[in-house]
């Protein structure tokens, strides 16, 4: 799908940041009833973006009550009538994409290019796509009538702030339920100011409900008995501790969690290629991407030499303020956030891998980390079992398929892996062997709306986007 674009905003001017703001509850933005608030900072430079409201167990309760009244009349609405709504928002946000862009890579730190050409992009194909099912559900393969759920609770991570919204919201409104979604900490603009898009939008009141807060936010809006649908996405963690206030009640739940991908190379593999795809697949928005190519698997006989190329085209890599169009790698989302990753980066050195990363000079103010490669990884290592979250690669090694495969499942995870090799039927035979929701051949970090996406084992359950994303939303 094409999209048209105006000329990069990489200027911090294009986008108009409130010194406060409130939750959106009901068609309106309003404090929180204690009046609690927090700061949101921009990790690029720790620049106070603005103040926002932090949302208690009473906001969580009139926002859930907002979306119990709209569901009556939103959930009777014809499906065509619905799409009208979807369609608009979609245009709305390309529209508003140079702003929206700039706005994310201010509050999460990734680079203009990436918000400006990934992320606003696939946020618009998906509720354009999701728009165009809303009347073909009966058509969808769950009867001929399936109906929505009826208030969803959905709480979502810091590393994709509006994808995620996108994908959590545009299948809900698509299948007639309404929403009351709890955006990360770390980055509640995005979500507000499609707040004020919904609202643009002359979407009915109550469709769709924000609450900014933190973690205890997040879960009381899960605990909620007035919810009938939990989609969460963040960490196995956090996961694992909803399934569990989730359990025995009648509420739908999906999880998509974290990932330990494996980027397997192997000797037929073309070099420079799956070079761009093993830099793809990690230094990708900092490499905090839950599907990550975070251990490469590479054939022994081709070791050195793709290790040389890879280090080549690392030393290219610019990391650096988020707004300039010329930047790779941006600011790690946190202090915590960069913390977590400098931790796990010394364990590997102290259980005996070798570090290496480019010469590069970091920003003195905001959270950075050099894009790092870690050679001597054993299976044991921290490094090749725990999620880093960061521009950090471990490097393991294989010499057969059958080995590549039993080191690529020997992680809790199961959400994503990639392969590199000219054969076809390798790559057949390798796809149906991993124990992984998306398996990319010859390219990694690809997405599509029309795409099924999810994972096995800790990596979580349910699918998000094509069809099969309607499924989590209808009672079917
Ligand atoms: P989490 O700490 O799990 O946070 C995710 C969201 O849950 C945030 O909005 C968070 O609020 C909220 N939350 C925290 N504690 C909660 C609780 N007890 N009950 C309900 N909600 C709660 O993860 P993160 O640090 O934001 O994101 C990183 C992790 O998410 C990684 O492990 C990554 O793999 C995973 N992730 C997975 C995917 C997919 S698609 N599988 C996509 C993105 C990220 P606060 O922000 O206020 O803490």
């Amino acid at each position: 799908m094409a999209f048209e674009y105006a000329p990069a905003p990489e200027s911090r001017s294009v986008v108009d940041i409130a010194p406060s703001y409130g939750l959106f509850v009901d068609g309106e933005f309003r404090p929180a009833e204690d009046g609690k608030v927090f700061k949101t900072v921009s990790p690029s430079s720790e620049e106070v973006l603005s103040e926002v409201a932090q949302a208690g167990q009473s906001d969580v309760d009139a926002a859930v009550r907002a979306a119990r009244k709209a569901f009556e009349k939103w959930s009777a609405l014809p499906g065509a009538e619905r799409a009208k709504y979807l369609f608009r928002i979609a245009r709305i946000i390309q529209e508003r994409s140079r702003e929206l862009a700039v706005l994310e890579s201010l509050d999460n730190g990734k680079p203009i290019r990436e918000s400006r050409d990934a992320d606003l992009p696939l946020v618009a194909a998906h509720f354009f796509y999701y728009a165009g099912w809303a009347d073909k559900l009966g058509h969808a393969g769950f009867g001929s009538d399936p109906k929505p759920l009826g208030v969803a609770g959905q709480v979502i991570p810091w590393n994709f702030p509006l994808l995620m919204l996108a994908w959590k919201i545009a299948p809900a409104l698509a299948c007639g339920n309404t929403v009351v979604l709890k955006p990360a900490e770390t980055t509640p603009l995005s979500a507000l100011f499609f707040a004020d898009i919904c609202r643009q939008a002359g979407l009915p009141k109550g469709v769709v409900n924000i609450l900014t807060g933190d973690g205890s936010t997040g879960a009381a809006l899960v605990a909620h008995p007035d919810v009938n649908k939990v989609a969460f996405t963040g960490s196995t963690e956090v996961g694992k501790a909803i399934a569990r206030t989730v359990a025995g009640t009648e509420k739908k739940l999906t999880l998509e969690l974290g990932g330990k991908a494996a980027n397997i190379v192997f000797e037929d593999a073309p070099i420079d290629q799956a070079v761009e795809g093993i830099v793809n697949g990690i230094f990708f928005n900092q490499g905090h991407v839950c599907c990550a190519g975070s251990r490469l698997l590479v054939q022994e006989s081709v070791q050195d030499e793709l290790l040389e190329a890879l280090k080549r085209r690392m030393s290219t890599l610019r990391v650096g303020d988020p707004l300039d169009k010329n930047t790779d790698i941006g600011a790690i989302n946190s202090a915590e956030q960069l913390a977590r990753i400098k931790s796990l980066a010394d364990s590997g050195e102290a259980e005996g891998a070798e570090r290496w990363a480019p010469q590069c000079e970091l920003p003195s103010t905001g959270y950075w980390f050099a894009p790092t490669l870690f050679t001597g990884v054993t299976q044991a290592h921290r490094i090749a079992r725990e999620e880093i979250f960061g521009p950090v690669l471990s490097v393991l090694t294989f010499r057969t398929p059958a080995e590549a495969v039993e080191k690529a499942n020997n992680t809790p995870y199961g959400l994503s892996a990639g392969i590199w090799t000219e054969k076809g039927s390798r790559i057949l035979w390798m796809a149906d062997k991993l124990r992984a929701g998306v398996v990319w051949a010859n390219t990694f970090n690809k997405f599509d709306p029309t795409s099924p996406f999810g994972g096995y084992k800790e990596s979580g359950f349910g699918r998000e986007g094509g069809r099969h994303g309607l499924e989590a939303y209808l009672n079917v």
